[in-house]
């Protein structure tokens, strides 16, 4: 629902759409509070990421559904009827985000930055009997749709020259959605059951402080630029997402003023889910708080494009596609295959 309307709005804006200006300017479209404004400075932008989890990983190395639920026992065996390994298999998962932005430059030294966070995930699995001959039962499919994340950062201006700029940034992100949507999951006893979903399907509730240094070095036509931003959990509900730490770095080059190429190399370090929630308990790896988190490369690749508009504002398309280079993920987990970044900022 929520994603229709954000669609509506994106295409709307698309529609008035005509050229010429610096595409170099703002980083690839997938780093967020990459620059700031000159005072009173305003712009809105628009992203929406799809990303595509395939197959699964042990520790970082590939494992099968039948070495899954051979090997790996069910941390709530112990409940009546619950079968003594895994007997669920996520197989696919895809989480598609929508990210509404507006900045504004208080002075040119100090710009604020808010993001609302619409989220939908559809998770694929497969389900075997719990007990005797392990046979495969069927695959069955639960989603959730929801506003999930609100944030609120200021960008302080360090440093700028010609050739070099350098900026802080602080804010704090509140997960605002649910945390106990239900989905209808095949069980190892063949029957259709209304549950409460693994934490990958929820949001945690949970209060964060976003810290970022950013540094971005003119040479030319080449801009390189990079970023460290860590995202820590103030207060949490029951259970959080772990913290987590990225560190992106960039090559952008200019074909003309209007148009940029950029490479960008992002690891990502998450802990585990800290807390649990005693409602998560299906005989699925996702529902062990402990197979959450871990480290990740990505190799980004995109193409920044400027517009003008109305004369005096102008708008930026960026599109970004990060292929995974390495999975380290703790435990248990599905692994990252791609996602893709699109975005369009307008300047007011
Ligand atoms: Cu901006």
């Amino acid at each position: 629902m929520y994603m229709k309307f954000v669609f509506s709005v994106f295409f709307l804006l698309f529609l008035n759409l005509s050229f010429a200006a610096t595409a170099i300017g703002h980083a690839p479209i997938g780093v967020s509070g990459d620059h700031y404004h000159k005072s009173k400075e305003k712009m809105v932008s628009i992203r929406y990421s799809t990303m595509q989890m395939k197959g699964n990983s042990l520790h970082g190395n590939t494992i099968s559904d039948q070495e899954i639920i051979l090997s790996q026992a069910n941390p709530f065996a112990s409940m009546s009827g619950a079968p003594a390994n895994l007997s669920v298999v996520p197989t696919k998962m895809e989480m598609e985000m929508v990210m509404i932005g507006g900045m504004y430059a208080l002075s040119d030294n100090l710009t604020y930055m808010g993001m609302l966070m619409f989220m939908k995930n559809k998770m694929t699995s497969n389900t075997y009997k719990g007990a005797m001959d392990r046979a495969y039962l069927g695959n069955f499919q639960t989603s959730f749709d929801d506003l999930s994340n609100i944030s609120l950062s200021a960008l302080y201006k360090l440093t700028e020259t010609n050739k070099n700029r350098w900026h802080l940034e602080i804010g704090l992100d509140k997960s605002i959605g649910e945390n106990n949507n239900q989905g209808n999951m095949l069980t190892p006893m063949n029957t259709y059951m209304q549950m409460t979903m693994p934490y990958a399907m929820q949001m945690d509730g949970s209060t964060r402080l976003i810290s970022a240094l950013t540094n971005s070095t003119n040479l030319n036509d080449l801009v390189f630029g990079s970023q460290i931003k860590k995202y820590t959990v103030l207060k949490d509900k029951e259970w959080a997402f772990g913290d987590k730490l990225e560190i992106s770095s960039w090559l952008q080059k200019s074909y003309d003023e209007s148009l940029s190429f950029s490479a960008r190399l992002i690891f990502t370090d998450q802990q585990q889910i800290s807390g649990s929630s005693s409602k998560i308990r299906s005989p699925v790896q996702s529902a062990n708080p402990l197979n959450y988190g871990g480290r990740t490369l990505e190799l980004g690749l995109g193409a920044n494009k400027v517009f003008h508009f109305f004369n005096k504002s102008h708008s930026r398309v960026g599109i970004e596609i990060l292929y995974s280079l390495n999975n380290n993920k703790n435990g248990l987990q599905l692994k990252n295959d791609y996602k893709l970044i699109f975005g369009y900022q307008m300047s007011l």
